[in-house]
Protein backbone atom coordinates (compact mmCIF):
# COMPACT_ATOMS: atom_id res chain seq x y z
CA UNK A 1 0.00 0.00 0.00
CA UNK A 2 3.17 2.20 0.79
CA UNK A 3 4.57 2.21 -2.85
CA UNK A 4 1.11 3.34 -4.48
CA UNK A 5 0.70 6.10 -1.64
CA UNK A 6 4.10 7.66 -2.60
CA UNK A 7 5.14 10.98 -3.64
CA UNK A 8 1.33 11.50 -3.88
CA UNK A 9 -1.00 14.44 -2.54
CA UNK A 10 -4.82 14.56 -2.08
CA UNK A 11 -6.38 17.13 -3.76
CA UNK A 12 -10.10 17.78 -4.01
CA UNK A 13 -10.97 14.29 -4.13
CA UNK A 14 -7.95 13.02 -6.63
CA UNK A 15 -4.58 11.90 -6.11
CA UNK A 16 -1.84 13.90 -7.78
CA UNK A 17 1.56 13.08 -8.71
CA UNK A 18 3.65 16.07 -6.18
CA UNK A 19 5.55 18.40 -8.16
CA UNK A 20 8.38 19.49 -5.45
CA UNK A 21 11.30 17.42 -4.09
CA UNK A 22 10.92 14.31 -3.10
CA UNK A 23 11.57 13.58 1.03
CA UNK A 24 13.12 9.80 1.96
CA UNK A 25 10.50 7.61 5.01
CA UNK A 26 12.40 5.42 6.56
CA UNK A 27 11.64 2.19 8.59
CA UNK A 28 12.70 3.76 12.33
CA UNK A 29 13.36 -0.22 13.38
CA UNK A 30 15.69 -1.04 10.45
CA UNK A 31 16.92 2.25 8.83
CA UNK A 32 15.94 0.88 5.18
CA UNK A 33 14.54 3.60 2.97
CA UNK A 34 10.46 2.52 2.59
CA UNK A 35 9.56 5.02 0.32
CA UNK A 36 9.20 8.84 -0.93
CA UNK A 37 6.89 11.77 -0.37
CA UNK A 38 6.40 14.45 -2.35
CA UNK A 39 7.32 17.59 -0.37
CA UNK A 40 3.87 19.89 -1.63
CA UNK A 41 4.74 23.11 -4.05
CA UNK A 42 2.85 26.36 -2.77
CA UNK A 43 0.81 26.10 -5.98
CA UNK A 44 -0.68 22.66 -4.82
CA UNK A 45 -1.26 24.07 -1.10
CA UNK A 46 -2.84 27.07 -2.91
CA UNK A 47 -5.05 24.34 -4.88
CA UNK A 48 -5.56 22.46 -1.94
CA UNK A 49 -6.84 25.37 0.06
CA UNK A 50 -9.01 26.37 -3.21
CA UNK A 51 -10.24 22.80 -3.31
CA UNK A 52 -11.59 23.07 0.62
CA UNK A 53 -12.75 25.98 0.01
CA UNK A 54 -14.95 25.36 -3.01
CA UNK A 55 -15.95 22.78 -1.02
CA UNK A 56 -16.63 24.35 2.37
CA UNK A 57 -19.79 25.97 0.85
CA UNK A 58 -21.87 23.10 -0.09
CA UNK A 59 -20.45 20.70 2.79
CA UNK A 60 -21.03 23.11 5.32
CA UNK A 61 -25.00 23.38 3.63
CA UNK A 62 -25.18 19.89 3.78
CA UNK A 63 -27.67 17.99 6.19
CA UNK A 64 -26.09 16.96 9.25
CA UNK A 65 -27.22 14.01 8.85
CA UNK A 66 -25.69 13.72 5.30
CA UNK A 67 -22.63 14.52 7.03
CA UNK A 68 -23.33 11.55 9.60
CA UNK A 69 -23.71 9.30 7.38
CA UNK A 70 -20.26 10.06 5.48
CA UNK A 71 -18.61 9.82 8.99
CA UNK A 72 -19.64 6.53 9.58
CA UNK A 73 -18.92 5.37 6.07
CA UNK A 74 -15.51 6.90 6.98
CA UNK A 75 -15.66 4.82 9.88
CA UNK A 76 -16.64 1.61 8.55
CA UNK A 77 -14.31 1.75 5.37
CA UNK A 78 -11.02 2.37 7.98
CA UNK A 79 -12.13 -1.00 10.35
CA UNK A 80 -12.61 -2.83 7.52
CA UNK A 81 -8.81 -1.88 7.06
CA UNK A 82 -7.27 -2.31 9.71
CA UNK A 83 -4.99 -4.48 9.85
CA UNK A 84 -3.09 -2.81 6.14
CA UNK A 85 -3.05 0.49 7.88
CA UNK A 86 -1.65 -0.34 11.45
CA UNK A 87 0.83 -1.88 9.24
CA UNK A 88 1.88 1.26 7.22
CA UNK A 89 2.02 2.63 10.71
CA UNK A 90 3.89 0.35 11.83
CA UNK A 91 6.81 0.67 8.99
CA UNK A 92 6.69 4.24 9.25
CA UNK A 93 6.85 5.21 13.13
CA UNK A 94 7.81 2.06 14.94
CA UNK A 95 5.37 0.96 17.65
CA UNK A 96 4.25 -2.66 17.40
CA UNK A 97 1.68 -3.49 15.25
CA UNK A 98 -1.28 -4.41 18.13
CA UNK A 99 -0.61 -1.43 19.08
CA UNK A 100 -0.79 0.25 15.64
CA UNK A 101 -3.94 -1.67 15.11
CA UNK A 102 -5.69 -0.67 18.06
CA UNK A 103 -4.70 3.41 17.49
CA UNK A 104 -6.46 2.77 13.86
CA UNK A 105 -9.03 1.09 15.66
CA UNK A 106 -9.74 4.31 17.73
CA UNK A 107 -9.64 6.26 14.59
CA UNK A 108 -12.60 4.11 12.97
CA UNK A 109 -14.32 4.64 16.52
CA UNK A 110 -13.69 8.79 16.58
CA UNK A 111 -15.20 8.43 12.85
CA UNK A 112 -18.42 6.71 14.90
CA UNK A 113 -17.89 9.61 17.76
CA UNK A 114 -17.71 12.68 15.57
CA UNK A 115 -20.89 11.26 13.22
CA UNK A 116 -23.29 11.13 16.09
CA UNK A 117 -22.25 14.47 17.33
CA UNK A 118 -22.67 16.13 13.72
CA UNK A 119 -26.45 15.64 14.18
CA UNK A 120 -26.56 16.99 17.75
CA UNK A 121 -25.66 21.14 16.68
CA UNK A 122 -28.22 22.83 18.70
CA UNK A 123 -27.79 26.48 19.69
CA UNK A 124 -30.15 28.74 22.27
CA UNK A 125 -32.91 31.59 22.28
CA UNK A 126 -31.47 33.89 24.69
CA UNK A 127 -33.94 36.68 26.64
CA UNK A 128 -34.49 39.74 25.11
CA UNK A 129 -35.69 42.95 27.29
CA UNK A 130 -39.01 43.67 24.82
CA UNK A 131 -41.35 40.53 24.24
CA UNK A 132 -41.10 40.98 20.85
CA UNK A 133 -37.46 40.06 20.09
CA UNK A 134 -35.56 36.32 19.85
CA UNK A 135 -32.18 36.79 20.13
CA UNK A 136 -31.22 33.10 18.40
CA UNK A 137 -27.95 31.72 19.41
CA UNK A 138 -26.84 29.76 16.35
CA UNK A 139 -23.48 27.52 15.23
CA UNK A 140 -21.92 27.62 12.16
CA UNK A 141 -18.94 25.75 11.13
CA UNK A 142 -15.77 28.07 10.47
CA UNK A 143 -14.39 27.34 7.44
CA UNK A 144 -11.20 26.27 5.73
CA UNK A 145 -9.48 24.06 8.72
CA UNK A 146 -5.79 23.33 8.45
CA UNK A 147 -4.34 20.73 10.56
CA UNK A 148 -0.53 20.06 11.47
CA UNK A 149 0.15 16.73 13.17
CA UNK A 150 2.63 15.05 14.83
CA UNK A 151 4.09 11.78 14.03
CA UNK A 152 3.76 9.84 17.65
CA UNK A 153 0.06 9.15 16.91
CA UNK A 154 -0.22 9.62 12.86
CA UNK A 155 -4.06 8.26 12.77
CA UNK A 156 -5.18 9.60 16.28
CA UNK A 157 -4.35 13.06 15.90
CA UNK A 158 -5.33 13.21 11.97
CA UNK A 159 -8.23 11.36 12.78
CA UNK A 160 -9.39 13.66 15.75
CA UNK A 161 -9.04 16.95 13.93
CA UNK A 162 -10.80 15.73 10.47
CA UNK A 163 -13.76 13.84 11.92
CA UNK A 164 -14.67 16.93 14.33
CA UNK A 165 -14.10 19.21 11.63
CA UNK A 166 -16.37 17.26 9.53
CA UNK A 167 -19.07 17.14 11.70
CA UNK A 168 -19.30 20.62 12.27
CA UNK A 169 -19.27 21.54 8.46
CA UNK A 170 -16.11 22.45 7.88
CA UNK A 171 -13.40 21.33 5.29
CA UNK A 172 -10.11 20.54 5.82
CA UNK A 173 -6.53 20.49 4.75
CA UNK A 174 -4.28 18.13 6.68
CA UNK A 175 -0.31 18.60 6.60
CA UNK A 176 0.67 15.45 8.62
CA UNK A 177 3.91 14.99 9.66
CA UNK A 178 7.27 14.52 7.71
CA UNK A 179 7.75 11.00 9.46
CA UNK A 180 4.74 9.33 9.31
CA UNK A 181 2.82 10.92 6.67
CA UNK A 182 1.73 7.22 4.98
CA UNK A 183 -0.85 6.77 7.50
CA UNK A 184 -2.47 10.18 6.64
CA UNK A 185 -2.24 9.22 2.81
CA UNK A 186 -4.05 6.09 3.84
CA UNK A 187 -6.90 7.60 5.68
CA UNK A 188 -7.50 9.96 2.61
CA UNK A 189 -7.99 6.81 0.43
CA UNK A 190 -10.64 5.24 3.60
CA UNK A 191 -12.39 9.45 2.63
CA UNK A 192 -12.33 8.20 -1.08
CA UNK A 193 -13.89 4.74 -0.74
CA UNK A 194 -16.09 6.18 1.93
CA UNK A 195 -17.28 8.81 -0.98
CA UNK A 196 -16.91 11.80 0.83
CA UNK A 197 -17.28 14.49 -1.31
CA UNK A 198 -14.40 15.83 -3.22
CA UNK A 199 -12.65 18.63 -1.95
CA UNK A 200 -14.08 18.21 1.96
CA UNK A 201 -10.31 16.54 2.51
CA UNK A 202 -6.90 17.24 1.50
CA UNK A 203 -4.02 16.16 2.30
CA UNK A 204 -0.76 18.04 1.18
CA UNK A 205 3.15 16.51 2.82
CA UNK A 206 5.83 17.81 2.99
CA UNK A 207 8.31 19.85 5.95
CA UNK A 208 6.75 21.43 8.43
CA UNK A 209 8.61 24.99 7.96
CA UNK A 210 7.32 25.23 4.24
CA UNK A 211 4.28 23.09 3.42
CA UNK A 212 2.81 23.30 7.42
CA UNK A 213 3.98 27.45 7.49
CA UNK A 214 2.45 27.95 4.08
CA UNK A 215 -0.86 26.78 5.57
CA UNK A 216 -0.63 29.23 8.82
CA UNK A 217 -0.07 32.25 6.65
CA UNK A 218 -2.52 30.99 3.80
CA UNK A 219 -5.32 33.53 3.63
CA UNK A 220 -7.70 30.87 3.03
CA UNK A 221 -7.24 28.94 6.01
CA UNK A 222 -9.58 30.45 8.81
CA UNK A 223 -8.53 28.51 11.37
CA UNK A 224 -5.65 26.46 12.10
CA UNK A 225 -5.61 22.84 14.10
CA UNK A 226 -2.21 22.17 15.26
CA UNK A 227 -0.63 19.67 17.54
CA UNK A 228 2.69 19.46 18.29
CA UNK A 229 5.39 21.00 20.59
CA UNK A 230 5.21 23.97 22.54
CA UNK A 231 8.26 25.53 20.32
CA UNK A 232 6.20 25.43 17.29
CA UNK A 233 2.93 25.86 18.84
CA UNK A 234 4.27 29.31 19.92
CA UNK A 235 5.75 29.70 16.25
CA UNK A 236 2.62 29.30 14.91
CA UNK A 237 0.71 31.37 17.32
CA UNK A 238 3.50 34.35 16.72
CA UNK A 239 3.46 33.95 13.03
CA UNK A 240 0.09 34.30 11.59
CA UNK A 241 -0.24 36.92 9.38
CA UNK A 242 -4.08 37.36 9.74
CA UNK A 243 -6.46 36.27 12.61
CA UNK A 244 -7.18 32.90 12.63
CA UNK A 245 -9.30 30.57 15.54
CA UNK A 246 -6.04 27.89 16.86
CA UNK A 247 -6.01 25.06 18.71
CA UNK A 248 -2.95 24.40 19.88
CA UNK A 249 -2.51 20.55 21.40
CA UNK A 250 1.27 20.88 23.30
CA UNK A 251 4.12 19.15 24.58
CA UNK A 252 4.58 18.63 28.58
CA UNK A 253 6.22 16.97 31.12
CA UNK A 254 3.57 14.46 33.00
CA UNK A 255 3.60 14.09 36.75
CA UNK A 256 2.89 11.10 38.88
CA UNK A 257 2.14 11.61 42.65
CA UNK A 258 1.71 8.08 44.75
CA UNK A 259 0.96 8.36 47.92
CA UNK A 260 1.41 6.24 51.17
CA UNK A 261 -2.46 4.55 50.63
CA UNK A 262 -2.10 3.65 47.12
CA UNK A 263 -2.23 0.08 45.91
CA UNK A 264 1.29 -0.36 44.75
CA UNK A 265 0.46 -2.99 42.42
CA UNK A 266 -1.78 -0.77 40.48
CA UNK A 267 0.34 2.38 40.92
CA UNK A 268 3.23 0.31 39.53
CA UNK A 269 1.47 -1.41 36.55
CA UNK A 270 0.06 2.32 35.81
CA UNK A 271 3.72 4.19 36.14
CA UNK A 272 4.99 1.36 33.63
CA UNK A 273 2.28 1.87 31.11
CA UNK A 274 2.53 5.16 30.93
CA UNK A 275 5.87 6.31 31.10
CA UNK A 276 7.23 3.38 28.67
CA UNK A 277 4.24 2.66 26.00
CA UNK A 278 4.72 4.20 22.54
CA UNK A 279 8.55 4.16 23.86
CA UNK A 280 7.29 7.37 26.04
CA UNK A 281 6.72 9.30 22.75
CA UNK A 282 3.55 10.17 24.05
CA UNK A 283 2.39 14.15 25.36
CA UNK A 284 1.07 12.81 28.57
CA UNK A 285 3.62 10.22 29.04
CA UNK A 286 4.28 10.19 32.69
CA UNK A 287 7.90 11.57 32.81
CA UNK A 288 8.57 12.36 36.60
CA UNK A 289 7.32 10.64 39.64
CA UNK A 290 6.85 11.58 43.55
CA UNK A 291 6.38 8.61 45.80
CA UNK A 292 5.92 9.17 49.45
CA UNK A 293 8.97 8.81 50.76
CA UNK A 294 8.03 5.62 53.26
CA UNK A 295 6.79 3.45 49.82
CA UNK A 296 9.87 4.91 47.90
CA UNK A 297 12.23 2.19 48.02
CA UNK A 298 9.84 -0.44 47.40
CA UNK A 299 8.12 1.58 44.86
CA UNK A 300 11.35 2.06 42.55
CA UNK A 301 12.32 -0.85 43.15
CA UNK A 302 9.60 -2.67 41.46
CA UNK A 303 8.98 -0.04 39.08
CA UNK A 304 12.44 -0.77 38.07
CA UNK A 305 11.96 -4.44 37.64
CA UNK A 306 8.58 -4.39 35.48
CA UNK A 307 10.73 -1.70 33.22
CA UNK A 308 13.18 -4.62 32.96
CA UNK A 309 10.45 -7.24 32.27
CA UNK A 310 8.99 -5.03 29.07
CA UNK A 311 9.43 -7.03 25.74
CA UNK A 312 11.39 -4.49 23.58
CA UNK A 313 11.19 -5.84 19.82
CA UNK A 314 10.83 -4.81 15.72
CA UNK A 315 6.94 -4.27 16.25
CA UNK A 316 6.63 -5.90 12.74
CA UNK A 317 8.05 -9.20 14.11
CA UNK A 318 6.51 -9.19 17.08
CA UNK A 319 3.21 -8.01 16.94
CA UNK A 320 2.89 -7.94 20.67
CA UNK A 321 5.70 -7.23 22.11
CA UNK A 322 5.42 -4.29 24.29
CA UNK A 323 7.00 -1.35 22.89
CA UNK A 324 9.19 -1.45 19.47
CA UNK A 325 11.74 1.12 18.02
CA UNK A 326 11.56 4.95 18.85
CA UNK A 327 10.28 7.18 15.77
CA UNK A 328 13.55 8.68 14.81
CA UNK A 329 17.20 9.50 16.11
CA UNK A 330 15.47 13.04 17.15
CA UNK A 331 13.58 11.59 20.67
CA UNK A 332 16.70 9.09 20.58
CA UNK A 333 19.70 11.13 21.58
CA UNK A 334 16.99 13.67 23.28
CA UNK A 335 16.41 10.76 25.80
CA UNK A 336 20.08 9.93 25.87
CA UNK A 337 20.97 13.24 27.30
CA UNK A 338 17.90 13.38 29.72
CA UNK A 339 19.34 10.60 30.92
CA UNK A 340 23.08 11.59 30.73
CA UNK A 341 22.16 15.27 32.00
CA UNK A 342 20.33 13.49 35.44
CA UNK A 343 23.12 11.21 36.37
CA UNK A 344 25.15 13.83 36.30
CA UNK A 345 23.03 15.39 38.56
CA UNK A 346 23.43 12.07 40.79
CA UNK A 347 20.72 10.24 39.87
CA UNK A 348 20.81 6.67 40.58
CA UNK A 349 20.42 4.39 37.57
CA UNK A 350 17.67 1.21 38.25
CA UNK A 351 16.72 0.03 35.18
CA UNK A 352 17.79 0.24 31.24
CA UNK A 353 20.13 3.17 30.70
CA UNK A 354 21.30 1.81 27.06
CA UNK A 355 20.33 0.34 23.99
CA UNK A 356 18.88 -3.54 24.09
CA UNK A 357 21.94 -6.01 23.12
CA UNK A 358 21.52 -8.48 19.73
CA UNK A 359 21.60 -7.77 16.03
CA UNK A 360 18.34 -7.15 15.52
CA UNK A 361 18.98 -3.55 17.39
CA UNK A 362 21.71 -2.27 15.24
CA UNK A 363 20.25 -0.59 13.19
CA UNK A 364 16.86 1.02 14.33
CA UNK A 365 16.76 3.39 16.69
CA UNK A 366 15.85 1.30 19.99
CA UNK A 367 16.58 1.98 23.91
CA UNK A 368 15.44 0.26 26.99
CA UNK A 369 13.11 1.20 29.08
CA UNK A 370 14.76 3.38 31.92
CA UNK A 371 14.31 4.17 35.24
CA UNK A 372 16.20 6.81 37.18
CA UNK A 373 15.74 7.86 40.99
CA UNK A 374 17.06 9.94 43.80
CA UNK A 375 15.38 12.96 41.09
CA UNK A 376 15.90 16.40 41.79
CA UNK A 377 14.09 19.45 40.07
CA UNK A 378 17.82 20.58 38.70
CA UNK A 379 17.60 17.89 36.25
CA UNK A 380 16.18 18.04 32.54
CA UNK A 381 13.59 14.70 33.38
CA UNK A 382 12.52 16.49 36.19
CA UNK A 383 11.64 19.32 34.39
CA UNK A 384 11.52 19.10 30.56
CA UNK A 385 9.48 17.13 28.28
CA UNK A 386 11.80 13.76 27.22
CA UNK A 387 9.47 12.23 24.86
CA UNK A 388 11.44 9.33 24.88
CA UNK A 389 11.54 6.15 27.28
CA UNK A 390 12.66 7.32 30.70
CA UNK A 391 11.33 7.97 34.03
CA UNK A 392 12.69 10.02 36.81
CA UNK A 393 11.73 9.41 40.48
CA UNK A 394 11.85 11.55 43.34
CA UNK A 395 10.92 11.03 46.79
CA UNK A 396 8.02 13.35 49.01
CA UNK A 397 7.22 14.00 52.28
CA UNK A 398 3.89 15.64 52.96
CA UNK A 399 0.82 16.22 50.23
CA UNK A 400 1.59 19.91 49.64
CA UNK A 401 5.24 19.24 48.55
CA UNK A 402 3.85 16.76 46.04
CA UNK A 403 1.42 19.35 44.49
CA UNK A 404 4.21 22.24 44.77
CA UNK A 405 6.61 19.61 42.94
CA UNK A 406 3.91 18.44 40.61
CA UNK A 407 2.81 22.23 39.80
CA UNK A 408 6.03 23.27 39.32
CA UNK A 409 6.59 23.28 35.57
CA UNK A 410 5.07 25.87 32.75
CA UNK A 411 2.89 22.74 30.95
CA UNK A 412 -0.59 21.78 32.48
CA UNK A 413 -1.64 18.82 30.07
CA UNK A 414 -1.91 15.51 32.06
CA UNK A 415 -0.94 14.70 35.85
CA UNK A 416 -1.70 11.07 37.60
CA UNK A 417 -2.59 10.36 40.86
CA UNK A 418 -2.05 6.76 42.94
CA UNK A 419 -4.01 6.58 46.41
CA UNK A 420 -6.67 5.08 47.99
CA UNK A 421 -7.56 7.39 50.79
CA UNK A 422 -10.67 9.41 49.18
CA UNK A 423 -9.15 12.97 51.18
CA UNK A 424 -6.20 12.57 49.25
CA UNK A 425 -7.36 12.17 45.89
CA UNK A 426 -10.10 15.41 46.44
CA UNK A 427 -7.00 17.86 48.01
CA UNK A 428 -5.12 16.42 45.13
CA UNK A 429 -6.84 16.40 41.82
CA UNK A 430 -8.67 19.99 42.90
CA UNK A 431 -4.99 21.36 43.37
CA UNK A 432 -3.43 19.76 40.36
CA UNK A 433 -2.79 22.11 37.81
CA UNK A 434 -3.77 20.47 34.87
CA UNK A 435 -6.09 20.11 32.01
CA UNK A 436 -6.88 16.10 32.61
CA UNK A 437 -5.98 14.53 36.20
CA UNK A 438 -6.24 10.13 35.83
CA UNK A 439 -6.71 8.89 39.51
CA UNK A 440 -5.81 5.29 39.61
CA UNK A 441 -5.81 4.75 36.36
CA UNK A 442 -3.42 6.40 33.37
CA UNK A 443 -5.88 6.64 30.37
CA UNK A 444 -6.08 10.66 30.79
CA UNK A 445 -7.84 10.82 27.41
CA UNK A 446 -11.11 9.44 26.84
CA UNK A 447 -13.12 9.94 23.30
CA UNK A 448 -16.31 11.07 25.49
CA UNK A 449 -14.75 13.83 27.73
CA UNK A 450 -12.50 17.20 26.38
CA UNK A 451 -8.86 16.77 26.61
CA UNK A 452 -7.19 19.69 25.96
CA UNK A 453 -3.54 21.18 28.10
CA UNK A 454 -3.00 24.72 29.92
CA UNK A 455 -0.40 26.93 30.35
CA UNK A 456 2.17 26.61 27.57
CA UNK A 457 0.30 22.69 27.04
CA UNK A 458 -1.66 24.71 24.76
CA UNK A 459 -5.36 26.30 24.33
CA UNK A 460 -8.15 24.43 23.04
CA UNK A 461 -9.97 20.73 23.17
CA UNK A 462 -10.20 17.64 21.25
CA UNK A 463 -12.11 14.47 22.10
CA UNK A 464 -15.68 14.93 23.05
CA UNK A 465 -18.38 17.30 22.56
CA UNK A 466 -16.36 20.23 23.34
CA UNK A 467 -13.70 18.65 20.24
CA UNK A 468 -16.38 19.73 17.65
CA UNK A 469 -17.34 22.89 19.48
CA UNK A 470 -13.58 23.83 18.62
CA UNK A 471 -14.42 24.55 14.61
CA UNK A 472 -18.04 25.58 15.16
CA UNK A 473 -18.65 30.11 15.41
CA UNK A 474 -21.47 31.43 17.47
CA UNK A 475 -24.15 33.66 15.16
CA UNK A 476 -26.04 35.64 17.13
CA UNK A 477 -29.15 36.07 15.17
CA UNK A 478 -31.61 38.94 16.75
CA UNK A 479 -34.99 39.42 15.34
CA UNK A 480 -37.87 41.90 16.09
CA UNK A 481 -40.98 40.45 15.26
CA UNK A 482 -44.31 42.72 13.78
CA UNK A 483 -48.22 42.27 15.05
CA UNK A 484 -49.40 39.17 13.20
CA UNK A 485 -51.89 39.95 10.56
CA UNK A 486 -55.34 39.33 11.16
CA UNK A 487 -55.44 38.77 14.81
P1 LIG B 1 6.73 19.32 16.11
O1 LIG B 1 8.13 19.29 15.75
O2 LIG B 1 6.18 20.53 16.78
O3 LIG B 1 5.91 19.01 14.76
C1 LIG B 1 4.51 18.88 14.73
C2 LIG B 1 4.02 19.21 13.34
O4 LIG B 1 4.29 20.57 13.05
C3 LIG B 1 4.71 18.40 12.24
O5 LIG B 1 3.79 18.13 11.21
C4 LIG B 1 5.76 19.38 11.76
O6 LIG B 1 6.18 19.10 10.45
C5 LIG B 1 4.99 20.67 11.84
N1 LIG B 1 5.79 21.89 11.86
C6 LIG B 1 7.08 22.05 12.21
N2 LIG B 1 7.45 23.35 12.05
C7 LIG B 1 6.37 24.01 11.58
C8 LIG B 1 6.12 25.37 11.22
N3 LIG B 1 7.05 26.31 11.29
N4 LIG B 1 4.89 25.71 10.77
C9 LIG B 1 3.92 24.78 10.69
N5 LIG B 1 4.10 23.48 11.01
C10 LIG B 1 5.31 23.10 11.46
O7 LIG B 1 6.33 18.11 17.06
P2 LIG B 1 6.70 16.58 16.88
O8 LIG B 1 8.14 16.42 17.23
O9 LIG B 1 6.21 16.08 15.58
O10 LIG B 1 5.79 15.92 18.01
C11 LIG B 1 6.16 15.84 19.32
C12 LIG B 1 5.50 16.93 20.15
O11 LIG B 1 4.09 16.88 19.98
C13 LIG B 1 5.73 16.72 21.63
O12 LIG B 1 6.05 17.94 22.23
C14 LIG B 1 4.38 16.22 22.14
O13 LIG B 1 4.14 16.46 23.49
C15 LIG B 1 3.45 16.95 21.25
N6 LIG B 1 2.15 16.26 21.22
C16 LIG B 1 1.09 16.83 21.86
C17 LIG B 1 -0.13 16.17 21.88
C18 LIG B 1 -1.29 16.80 22.58
S1 LIG B 1 -2.75 16.19 22.32
N7 LIG B 1 -1.14 17.80 23.39
C19 LIG B 1 -0.26 14.93 21.25
C20 LIG B 1 0.83 14.38 20.62
C21 LIG B 1 2.05 15.07 20.60
P3 LIG B 1 7.47 18.14 10.19
O14 LIG B 1 7.09 16.79 10.64
O15 LIG B 1 7.67 18.20 8.77
O16 LIG B 1 8.58 18.75 10.99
Amino acid sequence: MITELAEKLFIDGAWKAGEGARIPVENPATGELLAHIAAAAPAEVDLAVAAARKAFKSWSRLAPVERSKALHRLGDAIFAEADAMARIMTLEQGKPLNEARGEILKLAEACHFYAEEAVRIHGEIVANTTTDIDSLVVREPIGVVGAITPWNYPAELVGWKLCAALAAGCTIVIKPAELTPFTALAIASMVERAKIPAGVVNIVTGSGSKVGQALVEHPGVDKIAFTGSSAVGLHIQRSCPTIKRLSLELGCNCPLIVTASADLDAAVKGAVRRSFRNMGQICIAINRIYVARPIADAFVGRLGEAADKLVIANGIDRPDADVGAMASAEPLNKTKEHLADALAKGAKLIAGGGAPEGDAFTRGHFFRPTVVAGCTHDMKVMTQETFGPLVGVMAFDGLDEAVELANDTPFGLASYVYAKDMDEIRYLASRLDYGNVAVNNVDAGIMNAPYGGRKQSGVGYEHGREGMLEYLNFKHVRIRYGEPKGR
